[in-house]
């Protein structure tokens, strides 16, 4: 799968370069492109962002470095087309599933107070928030939704990884417990030891409606 990033930051992606990402691209699993936006501004002083019209705090990063760099890389429009913003449909794991399916995606990260419209209107597919929450960019919110797509790319994490964590199943997944079988005087839950893979299975399924219905009751809403 191929990946291109659209920033002002490039430097910013450096965590990309990391972990399991690290080892999805050097594999050649997935390819990560980083474009910076101020590469193809026509602007002498190489300026991406001027002020409202209308007036209004912050600056707005204009429309002909974006359309000049999504042209420079994705001419043709095969990439689905993402701009990453807090009025975005809200980021989720069906999302996740559907995107890794994707031969390419771009990822569009504003910054300040966002994007002339007109660049979204000519360009993007679609809009993307990770949740009700503003930053100052939308850097952070791309490198999440390329670490959950790369997760659903095949080969990168095992299948079974895929099959057992939260969400997959509509519900948060169960505690975890590894060495020591004490600690602090907490003792690992005693079905975990007993080797009764049945039995094991059942307490996991109980833990995981019990912690959905604790934190997360409107998972549970239209079983
Ligand atoms: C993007 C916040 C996606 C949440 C500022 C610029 C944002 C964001 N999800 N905040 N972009």
């Amino acid at each position: 799968m191929k990946i291109d990033i659209l920033t002002l930051f490039p430097e910013m992606f450096a965590p990309l370069k990391q972990s399991i990402l690290k080892r999805a691209t050097d594999s050649g699993k997935i390819e990560i492109n980083i474009i910076d936006i101020r590469d193809y501004t026509t602007d002498k002083h190489k300026k991406c962002d001027d002020t409202p019209f209308g007036g209004g705090a912050g600056m707005v990063m204009m429309v002909q470095p974006i359309a000049d760099a999504i042209n420079a890389v994705d001419k043709d429009h095969t990439a689905k087309r993402i701009y990453l913003s807090p009025k975005g449909r809200k980021f989720c794991q069906s999302m996740v599933r559907e995107y890794a399916s994707e031969e390419r995606i771009l990822l569009l990260c504003g910054h300040y107070e966002g994007v002339d419209q007109r660049a979204i209107d000519l360009f993007i597919d679609e809009e993307v928030s990770i949740g009700d929450y503003v930053l100052t960019g939308g850097e952070i919110p791309a490198m999440a939704v390329v670490d959950a797509v790369a997760r659903y790319v095949d080969g990168v994490i095992t299948k079974e990884s895929l099959d057992e964590e939260s969400f997959s199943n509509g519900k948060l997944e169960y505690p975890q417990y590894t060495r020591p079988q004490e600690y602090m005087g907490l003792k690992v839950p005693e079905v975990l030891l007993s080797g009764n893979h049945g039995e094991i299975k059942k307490w996991r399924e109980e833990q995981s409606y019990i912690i959905t219905e604790k934190m997360r009751p409107d998972l549970l809403k239209g079983e």
